[in-house]
């Protein structure tokens, strides 16, 4: 039985790829931060099938006994802040979990024993504006403190393989959500304001920031199956993800807005959107969600994956969004009053 230590467990990829690698047979073990309030919600239906361990990627001492303890034969390095517009306020923070955490697992890898398979959670936002389809060989050329410290974490994962001859990879992925998304990112955001609007439509517009950006969205569930296929590659390679289809902010908003009956008229200066049907005022573009600056267009060439990995997503756009906005529906159903 092959041994896994998932670092950002509890995140949204982190407890979906738990449960793929307990499908596959593994035993699961994983690094949990410690919270004043439980906030196990994306893996209590799996709490009692896995290891989990108080900790830190900013504590190199807590890594190390951990690894030591646990001897796990892969690590894969999800915990980070995650949230780009986030890393402009706490750009300290970020750098220290996104870029120096990947160097303490390296480094206790490298010293503790070098069979361990490691799994960097590399990311699109590497890429910035540099013109879409990007692949792996497109310049990298981050805007936040959030991508410039995956770059950093990138490198270092390559930079261990060839030195040390580690098997390390980076999965490039773009976009990836679902139902357990975290709420502040933009496509659970407007399905749970898709969600709040079907229970009771007298609810306050959404507001968003730039919506002329263009992501390529994926199902979570695809991805980890993308990861667990490139660390059982013959090779560590590092390898680009996504559906390969481009979206505006402003074309997820109408879809989902569909899902739940609405027809969207926008202003002329595409301000404001309003309901066809009451005439009232849905959707506000806000200043206050813009970024310092934006990223403007990923879509990602998976060509490498699609051929060496034969992977490809399954699920698809519109789906995923009509599971969200049904789970979000489900959520609300559930709290208590
Ligand atoms: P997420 O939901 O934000 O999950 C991140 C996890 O990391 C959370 O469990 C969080 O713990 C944990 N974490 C944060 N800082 C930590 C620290 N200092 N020490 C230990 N754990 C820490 O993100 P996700 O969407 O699952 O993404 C997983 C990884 O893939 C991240 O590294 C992200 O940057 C990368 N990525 C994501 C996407 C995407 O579109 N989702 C695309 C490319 C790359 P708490 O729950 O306690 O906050
Ligand atoms: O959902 P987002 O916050 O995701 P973003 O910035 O693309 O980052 C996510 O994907 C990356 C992979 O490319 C990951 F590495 C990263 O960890 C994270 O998971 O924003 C998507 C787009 C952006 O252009 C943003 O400016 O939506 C735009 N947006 C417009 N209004 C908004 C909003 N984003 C958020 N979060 N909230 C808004 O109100």
């Amino acid at each position: 039985m092959k041994k896994a230590f998932i670092t950002g467990i509890n995140g949204q990829t982190g407890s979906y790829l738990a449960e793929y690698l307990l499908e596959k047979g593994y035993e699961v073990h994983g690094l949990l931060r410690r919270s004043s309030i439980i906030k196990t919600e994306r893996i209590d239906k799996i709490f009692d099938k896995i290891k989990t361990y108080y900790g830190d990627v900013t504590d190199s001492l807590n890594l190390l006994n951990l690894i030591k303890k646990i001897n796990p034969d892969e690590i894969y390095n999800l915990a980070a802040q995650s949230h780009v517009k986030v890393s402009f306020e706490s750009p300290e923070y970020t750098s220290n979990a996104d870029a120096l955490g990947t160097l303490r697992l390296l480094e206790i890898i490298n010293s503790l024993n070098k069979k361990i398979k490691f799994y960097q959670a590399s990311t699109s936002e590497l890429f910035g504006n540099s013109p879409s389809p990007q692949n792996e060989n497109t310049k990298f050329e981050p805007r936040s403190p959030y991508a410039v410290s995956k770059l950093y974490s990138y490198w270092i994962t390559r930079n261990y393989r060839e030195a040390y001859n580690l098997f390390a990879v980076n999965g490039i992925l773009f976009n990836h959500e679902g139902p357990r998304r975290g709420e502040t990112f933009i496509s659970r955001k407007v399905t749970r304001w898709c969600a709040n609007w079907k229970k009771n439509n007298q609810i306050k517009p959404l507001e968003v920031g730039n919506i002329n950006s263009i992501r390529d969205w994926t199902d979570a569930r695809d991805m980890v199956k993308a990861i667990y296929l490139m660390m059982n590659y013959k090779s560590p390679e590092d390898f680009v993800v996504g559906s390969s289809v481009g979206r505006s902010v402003k074309q997820l908003i109408e879809i989902a807005f569909e899902h739940v009956g609405i027809n969207l008229k926008w202003n002329e200066l595409k301000t404001e959107g309003t309901d066809l049907k009451t005439n009232k005022i849905v959707v506000k573009v806000s200043d206050k969600y813009f970024r310092p600056l934006e990223v403007n267009k990923l879509i990602a060439d998976p060509s490498k994956a699609n051929k060496l990995l034969n992977w490809s997503p399954q699920i698809s756009f519109e789906k995923m969004i009509q599971e969200m906005i049904d789970s979000d529906l489900n959520n609300l159903k559930n709290e208590i009053k």
